[in-house]
């Protein structure tokens, strides 16, 4: 184990409760999970196109075992702590902040919303029990449920010993997270110091894709571009929205190193700037505050770029104190090694780290878990 002032820390990293697999199992529309005749492991399919390519196989002759299976394994780096903390000590990871992976619970009937965030929420605090210091989580939101259950549910994570935060797609209560009427959910979880996980779910529209996209291309183009798209447009939605002003003690750590923001953030402000509509609805004060400073002041960004290019933007953006290393396992597993030994989803991020800020240096040590420790209070047991 690394020595107190140099833990390294994961806090990208996510785990499905066997109940939650239990529940992915019983659907017939996405996200559910399928198994194949012939194949080994049960397959995840949450992505439209997946959805699209599950219908073919399910019209297509039963005798045939199609050879591209859509969605991915569900192996069981999902649902199994042994696993995850295997996972851990293979990369020398001391400290992980677990979570439930997207889409959560947002698929959730409303009366029932309440009662399975509480039974998710719990199953994650236990597992953080059984490896006390090692484990905290991020909890999950019943976003579907009447506003009363909802706000019943953060004062239900609020008491949960190793409960950090919340993790938090971007569709909210169904008109995205710039909708008044989550301002009451804000307010609670930075009154509560719970700090918003914002990953994405739902990409952009398969439009966009173009039609070759679901049988030549693979996942890469939801994967590499609509997930970050869809935080860019949802944390300027909010930003422009003024939600960041309207709850000044909101946090949120924002997945793959904010999408595209630090990228895009100049250019956001110039398009503010030379708006003639904002400009004469007297939106755009010299007092107000810059998308640059709220990167700076109520924004953290993962690590989870793959690359240094991408992370010293971030870093440039936010600061490096407010970056922190992630892993997304157990997504990306390694197609051609042993699943049980080291990930090139964790030894990239590791990499990009050393490469952008020098191997070792106090920075460098900041951003793979320092950062974590100190902002997200991961100490005690
Ligand atoms: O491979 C994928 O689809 C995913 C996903 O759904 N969520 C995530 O966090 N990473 C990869």
């Amino acid at each position: 184990m690394s020595s107190l002032d140099s833990k390294v820390v994961d806090i990208h990293t996510h785990m499905y409760p066997p109940a939650y697999v239990e529940l992915l199992e019983s659907r017939k529309t996405i996200p559910l999970i399928r198994r194949f005749a012939g194949a080994k492991d049960p397959r995840y399919i949450i992505l439209p196109a997946e959805a699209e390519a599950l219908d073919k196989i399910t019209t297509s002759d039963p005798n045939t075992v199609p050879t591209n299976l859509p969605g991915r394994p569900v192996t069981t780096h999902y649902s199994s702590l042994t696993q995850k903390l295997h996972f851990m000590d293979t990369h020398g990871i001391d400290i992980s902040v677990i979570s439930l992976a997207n889409p959560w619970l947002d698929f959730v009937p409303s009366e029932t919303a309440g009662e399975t965030a509480k039974s998710v929420n719990s199953a994650f605090s236990e597992m953080c029990s059984t490896a006390p210091g090692r484990l905290f989580f991020f909890a999950t939101l019943p976003l579907t449920a009447p506003p009363e259950t909802l706000l019943a549910a953060i004062g239900h994570i609020k008491g949960l010993k190793y409960c950090r935060g919340v993790i938090l797609g971007t569709s909210g209560l169904g008109k995205g997270l710039d909708d008044a009427a989550l301002i009451p959910v804000f307010r609670a979880l930075a009154a509560n110091k719970l700090t918003i996980f914002l990953h994405p779910h739902y990409g952009l529209p398969s439009e966009v894709w173009g039609p070759r996209a679901t049988e030549e291309y693979g996942h890469v183009l939801p994967l590499a571009l609509g997930f970050p798209m869809e935080t860019t447009i949802a944390v300027a939605r909010m930003y422009l929205a003024g939600v960041f002003d309207t709850v000044p003690d909101l946090r949120m750590l924002l997945a793959h190193s904010g999408g595209t923001l630090p990228f895009l953030a100049g250019r956001i402000e110039s398009c503010i700037v030379h708006d003639g509509h904002l400009v004469r609805e007297g939106k755009v004060k010299s007092t107000r505050r810059t998308i640059w400073q709220v990167l700076k002041e109520q924004v953290y960004l993962d690590a989870v770029i793959y690359s240094d290019v991408g992370l010293k933007a971030a870093i440039d953006a936010s600061g490096v104190d407010r970056l922190m290393f992630g892993t997304d396992h157990p997504f990306f597993p390694p197609l051609n090694s042993d699943e049980q030994g080291e990930w090139e989803s964790m030894t990239w991020n590791k990499e990009s780290v050393s490469k952008a800020l020098g191997a070792d240096s106090e920075a460098a040590k900041a951003v793979m878990g320092g950062n974590a420790v100190e902002v997200l209070k991961l100490y005690g047991d």
